[in-house]
Order: structure tokens, then sequence, then C-alpha cells
């Protein structure tokens, strides 16, 4: 317990069960207000000594009995509590039989088996299945499940469950039917999944690489059947990705997907029966946006590759969660990469680690890649535990080398096929496959923080040699203060170019080195250096690491325009942009005249001037850093002058630069039928990019808003229509209000379409932005209830509206504080993600730091709030 009386779990508190079960055959008889849940299972007790109570897990349940090998319990022989049934004297092996009923209708947590609009479906990563029957929710009990659904033939003509359909048949009450699933693979109940409802399916095949033929069938309503190609494609590409690149083959018959428009994730990988938020299946040009395409394609990814990574081989506890996740996060990154733009796609990796995980790092919720203790689990499913944990495990490869992580792999797979494991077995597979040291390198999974580092360097001209020195630092974390923390082990990849842009590394044509840095403080030294290096520093982000800038601005335009790794390419650049708005910004607290940093806009005219190579490259360097990215490198944020000093440094770039970027626009139209390649894509988004330089001058031009709107009303594919409209946003008036009726008109049938319209209002830049919002929180289209909803007006103000959510008068912070405290109530997990933005009130001026405070407060004194909203709130006050 804590001092907020809540129950806290260790990871040092681990004990392996005293029970185990084989197999549990469930029925599940569905019914509109209530469902009965039977569940017969065979249990074995692993200490043969010890005659331990059984305790099982379970929410929200109702009780109606309990027997062991057919006998009745009297209600002597066990203890029921609001969360767990006790069994007091259980038999060594036994069956054990419980009948419970459960309320899906009324689940609006969507965890456990619940009901999005009609259809039934289930949640139970990661503690779900206890609010479907009385079980050891733990994810090292793996047990084979047999499955039987019974329900009205009419409501539910579709019925599913994981593994294979071993039975069929009508039911004598009237009306109903049932089927059977036998899902031959032993697995931890996290993984179990019922769908029942009007479903239309769309079929495929995949022929595996031994010549197995697999169905594939993605499971939507029947207005959606056209929108599912992409989803499909995606999958074959994966399956056969997996095959090429691990040899892993899929090992069912049959691979199913759902789209759900409920749900709390983007998806979730349980065994032969993925349930998807419709979000990351649902594609059509008309409909859905580049990123989108990107996404499902990223997402059906990562949920076919957990079949290996998290299904045949689950964690041990649910701190070992990177074991899976990390791991899936850096297979479907690789997977992206390949089948899109390397460099584009580590862009987007790094982005997502510098925006989201250095401030979650940095701020109160900060925690290992393998937390030490959590309150609530759901709270854990981080971007540390996700999108470090994926870089954790490229740095094994970078350590051991693509063909040495192959056999790593390979060892894993061999040793740990069948079983719940823990992170220190998979680097010990890593370590014993190829015979590498990994003990320092384990500090990763088990120090929070983002070390810094700082280079220095020099050329000694007499020796021809040069000298990097680089030292380590990780700052203090909760619970964990700096002093005390061991330095880790960072592979640096490192270039050295030449005054006119030569590598001067070459051997077998890699033009980078790989750097171990072990030491707190180390010295590398390169002999034969003729001349004085450009230093390329931690290449295409060899580590998750903040690197102090230590070059001047000469040298990163020089970067910027020459270096032969285009991630550093980029990085360059995005380091001068900061640092020229960040120069802005000072400016304007010290009320001196605005003076620009004239090497960047140098750099900018020359990448837009040149030959463009890479398009989305290009647009990605033009893309300024957001604010949320910008205020991690301030000590007392002011947003106001941010976001002031961000948008002088647009403007003045649109200003200087107007011819250039209407080129850019005109030049990168796409001429005939709309296509999804990485090239099409990029040239939209440098398209957009030029058409968002242009409408951000002020006075706005009248020809830029027409092309503007042009834009908007002729295109056939989301991606301009969208970004035409998120542009206007930002300009109140009558235009705007008309197109967004337009859009409302035409889009109101289709939920993910409507998302966009919400959340590119409660984006606006404009400082009636929150009424709106409020405003649209009555919209007819809106609802608490639904994940996506909440996400696109509410989280997208919060989180994607810097300037306006931190508006001075505190209006923002009070209007998610309400809003938390109500979605407390129907969802909490959900709630907990909202608090997100409250938390780091430590960085933000005096004056606001008291505003967000005081609500974090308001939320924290509710009677009955949530454990997940609660450990949140409670660690950041
Ligand atoms: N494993 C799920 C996430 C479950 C989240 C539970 N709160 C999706 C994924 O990472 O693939
Ligand atoms: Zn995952």
């Amino acid at each position: 317990m804590n001092q907020a009386g809540k129950t806290v779990f260790f990871r040092k508190d681990y004990k392996a069960p005293e029970y185990s079960i084989e197999k549990i055959d469930l029925n599940f008889q569905l019914y509109d207000t209530k469902t009965k849940v039977t569940a017969i299972s065979c249990v074995r007790r692993n200490n043969k000594e010890n005659r331990s109570p059984l305790i099982l897990n379970g929410e929200n349940l109702q009780l109606i009995s309990v027997k062991i090998d057919g006998n009745v319990l009297s209600s002597s022989e066990y203890i029921l509590d609001n969360t767990s049934l006790t069994v007091l004297t259980p038999p060594a092996v036994f069956e054990l039989e419980i009948v419970t009923e459960i309320y899906p209708q009324e689940n609006k947590a969507l965890e456990g088996l619940y009901q999005s609009g009609p259809i039934f479906c289930t949640q139970c990563e990661a503690e779900g299945f206890r609010k479907i029957t009385y079980y050891p929710d733990r994810p090292d009990i793996l047990a084979v499940f047999t499955t039987r659904i019974e329900a009205d033939v009419e409501k539910c003509p579709v019925m599913l469950s994981n593994g294979n359909l071993i039975e069929t048949g009508s039911v004598e009450e009237g009306g109903r039917h049932f089927v059977v699933w036998k899902d031959p693979f032993p697995k931890p109940c996290y993984l179990f999944a019922l769908v029942a409802g009007r479903l239309s399916c769309v079929n495929d095949e995949f022929i595996t690489s031994s010549g197995r033929a697999v169905d594939l069938k993605i499971y939507v309503e029947e207005k959606n059947l056209n929108k599912c190609d992409h989803a499909m494609v995606s999958l074959k590409k994966a399956m056969e990705w997996d095959e090429k690149t691990y040899g892993l083959e899929y090992d069912l018959d049959t691979y199913m997907i759902v789209a759900v428009d409920d749900f709390n994730m983007g998806a979730m990988e349980n065994k032969g029966l993925n349930i998807f938020n419709s979000k990351y299946v649902l594609t059509s040009p008309e409909t859905a946006t580049d990123e989108d395409y990107i996404g499902v394609e990223g997402v059906i990814a990562h949920e076919y590759f957990h079949n290996w990574t998290g299904n045949r081989v689950t964690c041990r506890d649910w701190f070992q969660l990177s074991l899976k996740e990390g791991l899936t996060v850096f297979r479907d990154q690789n997977f992206s990469a390949e089948m899109n733009s390397p460099t584009v796609q580590r862009i987007k990796d790094v982005q997502i680690l510098r925006n989201f995980q250095f401030r979650e790092d940095s701020g109160p919720m900060a925690h290992p890649v393998r937390p030490e203790t959590y309150e609530e689990i759901n709270n854990f499913y981080t971007v540390t535990v996700y999108n470090k944990g994926a870089e954790v495990v490229r740095m094994v490869q970078t350590l051991l080398g693509r063909e040495g992580f192959r056999k790593g792999m390979d060892l894993y797979f061999h040793r740990h096929d069948g079983q719940a494991v823990t992170c220190d077995d998979f680097i010990a597979a890593m370590a014993d496959a190829t015979g590498t040291d990994l003990e320092q390198f384990k500090n990763w999974y088990c120090q929070a923080g983002t070390p810094v580092l700082e280079v220095s360097s020099h050329w000694e001209a007499d020796s021809s040699s040069f000298h990097l020195t680089v030292t380590q630092n990780c700052p203090d974390t909760p619970g964990q203060k700096g002093k005390n923390k061991k330095p880790f082990h960072i592979p640096l990849a490192l270039g050295l170019m030449t005054e006119n842009g030569k590598d001067l590394f070459g051997k077998n044509g890699c033009k980078t080195e790989i750097l171990h840095l072990k030491e707190q403080k180390q010295t590398f030294t390169f002999t034969n250096i003729a001349e004085k290096p450009v230093v390329s520093f931690l290449r295409d982000f060899s580590a998750p690491v903040d690197v102090k800038t230590f070059q001047q601005d000469e040298e990163l335009a020089f970067l910027m325009k020459y270096d032969s790794n285009l991630y550093n390419r980029w990085e360059s650049a995005t380091r001068l942009s900061a640092s020229t708005i960040l120069d802005v910004v000072r400016q304007l607290e010290k009320g001196t005249p605005i003076q620009f940093n004239e090497l960047f806009f140098d750099g900018v005219l020359h990448s837009i001037t040149e030959k463009i190579e890479d398009p989305a490259l290009l647009a990605l360097a033009l893309e300024l850093p957001p604010e949320t990215a910008l205020a991690l490198q301030l000590d007392s944020v002011d947003p106001d002058l941010l976001f002031q000093g961000r948008t002088i440094i647009k403007r003045e770039l649109a200003t200087r630069f107007q011819n250039e970027f209407l080129f850019l626009y005109i030049n990168n139209q796409e001429a005939g039928k709309y296509r999804i390649s990485p090239e099409a894509m990029g040239r939209r988004r440098l398209k957009n990019c030029a058409l968002s330089y242009l409408m951000s001058l002020n006075p706005p031009q009248d020809k830029f808003l027409q092309l503007c709107i042009d834009q908007f009303s002729k295109s056939a594919n989301m991606t301009d229509t969208i970004t035409a409209l998120r542009l206007i946003s930002h300009h109140p008036g009558t235009t705007r209000d008309a197109l967004f009726t337009d859009f409302y008109r035409k889009w109101e049938h289709d939920s993910l379409v409507m998302d966009k319209w919400f959340a590119i209002q409660a984006m606006s830049s404009h400082e009636n932005c929150l009424s709106t919002v409020k405003h649209l929180l009555s919209d007819r289209l809106f609802s608490m209830e639904n994940p996506n909803k909440v996400r696109a007006l509410i989280g997208a103000f919060s989180s994607g509206n810097h300037v306006q959510f931190h508006a001075i008068n505190g209006e923002g912070y009070s209007f998610l504080a309400d809003m938390i405290l109500q979605l407390d109530s129907i969802n909490p997990q959900i709630a907990a993600r909202l608090v997100s933005p409250l938390t780091n009130w430590k960085r933000y001026e005096k004056r606001r730091q008291i505003l967000m405070k005081k609500e974090l407060e308001r939320i924290a004194k509710k009677p009955g709030l949530s454990p997940d909203v609660s450990e949140i709130v409670n660690k950041s006050r």
C-alpha cells in the first residue's frame, strides 16, 4: 500500500504461481441484457507439499456457482470479495467449474467483454479477463482454451474466438445457434478474445514458405467492406517479411482481424483473432490520409508480429511488458522502413521519442523500460516501454550486427517458444548466441531518464590525430538519483567528414564507425586524420540520448547540406531550426529587436532551390519542430512567447521564400491517379508543407487562400482535403465556417472522417478555440463513450494545441480537469491518458504552474477516483 491507500506492485515481489491451469473450457451464452459465462478449468497444484489456497482474480462479476469435481462449494469453502475468489483448501488436481453473469452492454470501460454498438467484443490485456470470469489473471499461466459461444442467430450471425472452428449448430432455445473454437496453443488469458455480431468478411489466402495455406479474414460492418484492401495487402506483406527476415511462419490455419469503432487503443494481438480500432483497418483515398495508410500498415504488421514476439513467447509478468512491446515495435519499425523510406521512418521514430518519450522521461511518471513498480498496469503502456524499449532492442542489433542479432533471435525462440519469460532471458539469448558481454548494457532496462551526452573534440595537425571526448550523465528520476546511476553501454555511430563533404571512414564501404561508450567519460582517438574533420555524431540516432549541441551553426549548416547520412542531415536541420526559433523566443523575452540567424535561412534557401532528391525528406526538414518539442529545451516555458517565436520564423521563411514555396507547391502536384507510393506521399507532403508556409503569411494573401480553398474543393483524396481545412482553421471567418459545414454535410456518416473534423477544430491556434471545443462537446456526433472521439476533441486540444491549452486564464486546464473527472467514471483508462499534459507543470512559468497544480489537486480530491487516474495525478502533484 502507498500513502493514498492504493496497492502498489513491485517487480522484486514476483513469485511463481502456486497452481497451473492446463486447459479451460469456456461457454458464453449471450443475451441482450446479460451474458452467462461457464468456465471449466483443469487445475493442478505446482507444489506437492504446500496446500495453499487458490486465489482467483475477479471484478464486476455476479457469481452464480463454484464447483470442484462436480460438487457445489458451500460459502464456507471459499472467500469472495470485490476483486477475488479464494478457494480455501482445494485438492492437488481437480476440475473447477465457475458460473458467472456479466453485463457487457453496461461496460463502458471497454475492458473485459463489452459492446461496440451492437457488436460483442473483448479486450483482456492487461487484466480484463478477470472481468469475464474468476481466473488467475497473470501472464505466466498458459492454458489451452476451448470456447463455445451461443447467441441469437439474427443479432450474432458471426461468432468468433481464438484458434480453429471445430463445431457449429443450433440450440433448442428458439432462434439461437452456437459455435465452438479451439486454440491448440497454450496461452495466457490476456490473449483470449471473443467477437459476436453482424459482421461482413473480406477473405484472402497466404501460402507460407513451407507451403501451408492460411485463410485471412477481415471482419467489418458491411458498409466498410470496400475499405479493407490496404489492410489485407499490409497483412500479407507483414507475413512475408517475417518469414524473410526472421524465418517466422504463421502457425494456425486462420488469421482473423475484426474492426470495431469503440476501442481503447490501436489494436490487440489476441491469438488468431486480432481486434482492431477501425481507425487502423479502414482506408480509402477519399477518407484516409497518407498518415492513416502508413498507420494501418504499421499497426497491422505490429499485431501480426506479436504472434511470435508476445504470443508464442510471452511475458512472465507485466513488469516485462517491453519484452514483447519494445521488440515488436522494433520489428514493425523495420518493416515499415523497408516498405517505405528508411530515412523517413527513422525520422518519425525519433520524433516520437524526442517529442513524447523524452518528455515522459523528464517528468513525474518517468520509469525504466522495465518498471520496478506500478499501481495500475494500464498506465505503463507508455512511450518508454514501447518506443524507448524499441530503441534498446535497436541498440542490441547495432552492437551485435544484423547477423548476430538474427542468431540471437533464433536462440531466443529456440529456448523460449511456449514460455513466459523476462527481459533478462531475451538479453541472455542475444549474449549467448554471439558470445557478447551485455551485462553493462542491461542498465538500459533498469535505469530511467534520458542520458545527456556532452561532446568535445580537438584535432592535432602535428600528429594528424583527432580526439573525441564524450561524457554521459543521467538525470535524477523519481526514486532514482542521477548520481547513483551507473554508466550505460552506448553505441555511438560516428562519421567524420572532410570540409568538402567526403567521409573519412571507408572500411568495407561503411562510412560510419560504431564507438562503444561505456565510461562516464571517454576519449576516442583517430589517427591519420590529415585535416580537421566535421563530426557527424550519433548517425541514425544510434542511441536514445540527448546530445547537447556542441557544433557551431556553420557546421550544422554544412551537415544539413552534405552529410552522407540522410538522417543526420535532417537532425542538423532540426537543430538549426530549433535554435533559431529559441533564439527569437529569448529576444522576445528580453524585448530586444529581433535579429535572425542568417545561416539558417541560407540553409533553407539552399535546400529548396537545389535539385530535390527526396521530397519527403525535404518536407520533414522544412516542418518546424512543434512547440511541445521546443518546450523541452526551455527551463521555464512561456507558451505565448514560444508560439510567437515559432510563428515569427515561419512567417519570415514564408515572406522571404514565397516564390520558392509557390514553385514547390505547383511542381509537386500529382498528375493523374492518386497513389500511395512513398514517392507520391513524399510529394504530397512537400506540396502541403509549401502551402502551409504560404498560408502563414501575415496579412493573409487572398491568392493563397484561394489556392487552399481550391485544394479543399477539388481534391479527391483526404490528405489534401484535410490539409486545406486545417490550414483554413487558423483563419476564422465565414469562409472557414462554410468549409467546415460543407465537410460535415459530406462526411457525417463516416465516424473516422468526422474524428478529423473534430481534431482540426480543437487544434486551431485561434483564441476562440476552447469555446468551439466546448460547443462541439454537444454535437450529436460527439460521444464521451467513444475513445476516438475523446482523443479527437479533448486529446487534440490538450496535447496538440500548446498555445491555447496553456492560455494564461487557466481555462484550458480547468476544462481538461472537468473532462477527466467526467470521463473517470466512464472509462478510467482513457481518463488517465488525458492527464498527461498537466503532469509536466514544473516546466512552465510560475503563473501557469500554480494553475496547473490547482487542477491536479482538484482531480485528486474526487471521491472514488479510479486507480488509473489516481496514480498519475498523485505522482504528479
Ligand atoms: N498489446 C496491446 C495493448 C494492450 C493495452 C492494454 N491497456 C496492443 C499492442 O501493443 O499491440
Ligand atoms: Zn504491441
